[in-house]
Order: C-alpha cells, then sequence, then structure tokens
C-alpha cells in the first residue's frame, strides 16, 4: 500500500445551511467544491444532495443532474449516498441507483444516530447489494459499528463480491450511537478486516473532533482518509470550518507526512474496480 485515497464527503444530511454557512447546498456550490477538492487531492466525492430550501431530498430529476454536472466538470469517482437522511423511506434510497453513479454507499446494519436511528435491515442491505452488482456500481459498505463488519462477511458469503471483484470499506466513527472515533476501536476493526476477502481495503472518517485521531490512526493502520463537512464543522476548537478545502487540504497534509500521498482519480479506480 502506497498512496493514500481521499474521498470527500462535502455536504452530508445533517447540517443546516442556516447553522452551516459555508455548506455546499446548490448544484453550483457542489460543482465549485468537487473541481477545488479534486485539484488538492481527492479521488472520490461522496454526495448528499439538498433541495432549493437546502433540505435534503433524493429527487430524482436532482440526482441524475448532479451526476451529470460533476461528470462534466472533474474526473472524481462519483458515489452517491444511499443511506439519505434518516427520514428516508427505503423505496427512495434504493431508487438513488437509478441516478447511474459510478459508486454508491451501502450500510451494513442499525444504528442509533443520535437521538435518531439509520435504519438498515437485512433484507434491504442484500437487496441495495444485488442491485448494485446488477447495475454495475461499486459498494462502498458502510460501518458505524465492530459489529457491522460481520454482517459484511456475511453478506459476501451469502451473495457474491461487488461488481469488480474488490471489496472496500469505509468506518464512519464517533457517531453518538456508532463506535467510538479512537485509535482502539480502529484496530480492532482492522482485525475484523482481515477475516474479509483478501485485499479488501478501507478508510476511515471520524465525527467532529474524532477527525485527527482517526485519521493519524488510519494512515498508521494503511487504511484511507474520508474527510468534508458531511462529517465535520470545526476545524479546531472555536474555529468554525471554512471550506471542504480546507479539510482535504489538512488530510492531504497528513497524507504526504505519512509519505503516503494522495492517489488521482484514474487510480483509484483501478484500486478499487470501478471501471474507467
Ligand atoms: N445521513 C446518514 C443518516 C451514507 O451516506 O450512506 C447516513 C449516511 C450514510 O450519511
Ligand atoms: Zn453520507
Amino acid at each position: 500500500m502506497t498512496g493514500t485515497l481521499i474521498t470527500v464527503a462535502p455536504t452530508g444530511a445533517e447540517s443546516s445551511k442556516a447553522a452551516v454557512p459555508a455548506l455546499p447546498v446548490t448544484l453550483d456550490e457542489l460543482v465549485v467544491t468537487a473541481k477545488e477538492c479534486e485539484a488538492l487531492g481527492a479521488a472520490i466525492i461522496h454526495v448528499h444532495i439538498r433541495d432549493d430550501q437546502a433540505r435534503p431530498t433524493l429527487d430524482q430529476g436532482r440526482l441524475r443532474a448532479t451526476v451529470a454536472a460533476l461528470k462534466q466538470s472533474t474526473d472524481l469517482i462519483v458515489q452517491l449516498s444511499s443511506g439519505g437522511a434518516v427520514t428516508d423511506p427505503e423505496e427512495a434510497r434504493l431508487a438513488v441507483l437509478d441516478a447511474g453513479p459510478e459508486m454508491a454507499s451501502c450500510t451494513m446494519g442499525t444504528v442509533n444516530f443520535g437521538d435518531d436511528v439509520f435504519l438498515n435491515r437485512w433484507d434491504f442491505i442484500v437487496d441495495l447489494h444485488a442491485r448494485m452488482q446488477d447495475r454495475g456500481i461499486v459498494p462502498e459498505y458502510e460501518i458505524f459499528d465492530l459489529g457491522q463488519l460481520a454482517t459484511l462477511q456475511r453478506l459476501l458469503a451469502r451473495h457474491g463480491l461487488p461488481v469488480g471483484g474488490h471489496v472496500h470499506v469505509d468506518l464512519v466513527m464517533g457517531v453518538p450511537g456508532g463506535m467510538p472515533g479512537t485509535p482502539d476501536a480502529l484496530v480492532a476493526c482492522t482485525s475484523a478486516i482481515r477475516d474479509l476477502p483478501d485485499g479488501t481495503t478501507f478508510s476511515a472518517t471520524g465525527i467532529g473532533r474524532s477527525t485527527i485521531p482517526v485519521m493519524l490512526a488510519s494512515l498508521s493502520a494503511g487504511g484511507h482518509l474520508r474527510v468534508g463537512m458531511e462529517d465535520t464543522v470545526t476545524y479546531a476548537k472555536g474555529r468554525p470550518v471554512e471550506s471542504n478545502m480546507q479539510l482535504v487540504a489538512r488530510a492531504v497534509g497528513f497524507a504526504q507526512l505519512a509519505q503516503r500521498p494522495p492517489i488521482t482519480p484514474a487510480e483509484a479506480r483501478r484500486m478499487l474496480g470501478v471501471p474507467a
């Protein structure tokens, strides 16, 4: 493992534009952010979109327009969120795949999510995984807690590998209700990842103030990085994040210090088995 795959998750579904004015919520803002983050070293963009009132939406027309605009303006791998917001129904989350992204997220279990519940029933997970296999969409398996890696192992054993044959997971750490964003928790996950198919890769992101310990632990353990305003809106104590660029630049700096510089989108496609 030499380089570092950097994913930017610029928007998410949780922060409001009123509370976080720097959040990119329009298509134009998203495209500008994507170009800036690609120039710095991001290779994947994990996308949640908003409506005209800046509320989270899974509107099909907007999703398609977003995929098209990002494809036209950048070489980034476009990964749509199938997680949406905690209020989104399963049918709308499955329909995200109709927008034709190269990748989509696929969460491996139900988790308490602050005061809410992020629901991911087994049958729903299987449906999402199978539809991605049918459509040639490469999943990123989202892991909010250690046991979800066992669920992934069961999923792959019963329903086969994803398209391209490569397994990539993203450890989402520090969600209130999920695993903590600590080096110990990350190391526990790396042992479970060893039980997954050979060559499985992982990224990690730490919510809020766990972003830095998780980044450093992931780089030390041979993992990759996800950063962005979906996960982190405070850069340092008392300093709101000014832009996604700031977070990507910090991740690139850490990756370079670790002598694992960012990989390009083309290198990321090869690593992840995403068709060029
Ligand atoms: N917004 C969270 C409820 C994903 O994108 O797949 C779910 C989430 C995971 O962000
Ligand atoms: Zn997300």
